[in-house]
């Protein structure tokens, strides 16, 4: 029989690329989406269609346990957050609501509904904070920055006992930045193709950017929710970090989005210190051995062939809309 995956947070970046997948794996996949913004599924293009929509708010614990039970999935995948770092500065109380009570409500509803539904928390490597070793593993140290980082932080630890006492299937990706051609703009990957694609249409001129020596461990969303599966499927429930164990500065990924369109990026970027982050002196660098042994789990797109495929779609885009 088909497998169940309930996915909290199915219309972002990583529910798209996990939908596919699951969908070309032969599961049912359903989504939680809240009901004012039950159109956001459209976003999901073609594969929208085949997913089972289930209109809930992610506070409402009672809606939340009902589905479980309904659905009675295999599969849990607890996605949902507010991605952009910077917005929850405005809103810290709102990103912990969302980020931690979503993980608590679903883990809640998992044990009282008592399946064996195995359970995926996204972490992120922004829960590393102010690191003092790099790579970073599964045993470094939680030092969170923001109140997106904190919140992801207690997501996790919530995780983990729910693990401990319950005896749930439950595990946490720390996943480092993973982009796409899905990445919404605010990103900085996804701004920079965005605007070498536009420069060279003729349909922008400049790119403002932030920090060119600010640095990340950049990989492929695509690559990254196999990671998420392997996971689920391991004989024990465990935590690992995914990331390439590569750093990219901004000044790099600039130069690789402008070099695909044959542009100069120096005539073309101006630094504006809007876009800077106060402390960002840290390295944020993934050591992902664990996941390579136990899942054998690796990335396969490099972060040239990354930026290659958002600047060419975007370009692809760009066209369509200006023909
Ligand atoms: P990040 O992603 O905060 O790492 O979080 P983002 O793309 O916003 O920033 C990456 C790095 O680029 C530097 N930067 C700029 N960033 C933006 N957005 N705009 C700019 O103009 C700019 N110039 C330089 C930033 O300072 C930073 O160093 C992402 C999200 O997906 C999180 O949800 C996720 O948890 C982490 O990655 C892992």
């Amino acid at each position: 029989m088909a497998k169940t995956a309930l996915i909290a947070g199915i219309t972002g970046q990583d529910g798209y690329y996990l939908s596919r997948l699951l969908l070309e794996k032969g599961y049912q996949v359903a989504g939680l989406i809240p009901p004012q913004r039950c159109k956001s599924i459209e976003k999901l293009g073609e594969i929208a269609e085949r997913i089972k929509v289930c209109n809930i708010e992610l506070t409402d614990a009672p809606g939340l346990l009902s589905v479980v039970e309904q659905l009675q999935p295999d599969e849990i995948y607890n996605l949902a957050a507010p991605s952009f770092v910077p917005d929850s500065w405005n809103d810290p109380l709102g990103t912990l609501d969302l980020v931690t009570g979503t993980a608590t409500r679903l883990l809640a509803g998992v044990r009282q509904v008592g399946i064996p539904a195995r359970f995926y928390q996204a972490s992120s490597s922004e829960m590393f904070g102010e690191v003092n070793c790099s790579p970073q593993d599964e045993n470094t140290p939680f030092r969170p920055k923001n109140p997106y980082a904190a919140a992801k932080v207690h997501a996790h630890w919530t995780m983990v006992h729910h693990r401990q006492r319950y005896n749930l299937f439950a595990c946490s990706g720390i996943l480092f930045n993973h982009e796409s051609p899905r990445r919404p703009p605010s990103f900085v990957t996804r701004k920079v193709t965005l605007a070498a694609a536009s420069i060279k249409l003729g349909l922008g001129e400049r790119l403002e950017i932030g920090n060119l020596d600010a640095k990340r461990d950049w990989g492929y969303a695509g690559d990254y929710v196999e990671a998420m599966w392997r996971m689920l499927q391991a004989e024990n429930p465990e935590d690992y970090v995914i990331g390439t164990g590569h750093l990219h500065t901004v000044r790099e990924l600039v130069a690789a989005a402008f070099s695909c369109v044959d542009l100069d990026w120096e005539k073309y970027v101006t630094v504006n210190p809007r876009f800077f982050r106060p402390d960002e002196h840290f390295q944020l660098m993934a050591n992902p051995v664990k996941a390579k042994q136990n899942l054998g789990w690796e990335p396969q797109v490099s972060f040239e062939m990354l930026i290659e495929k958002m600047v060419f779609k975007d370009l692809e885009r760009l066209q369509r809309e200006k023909d």
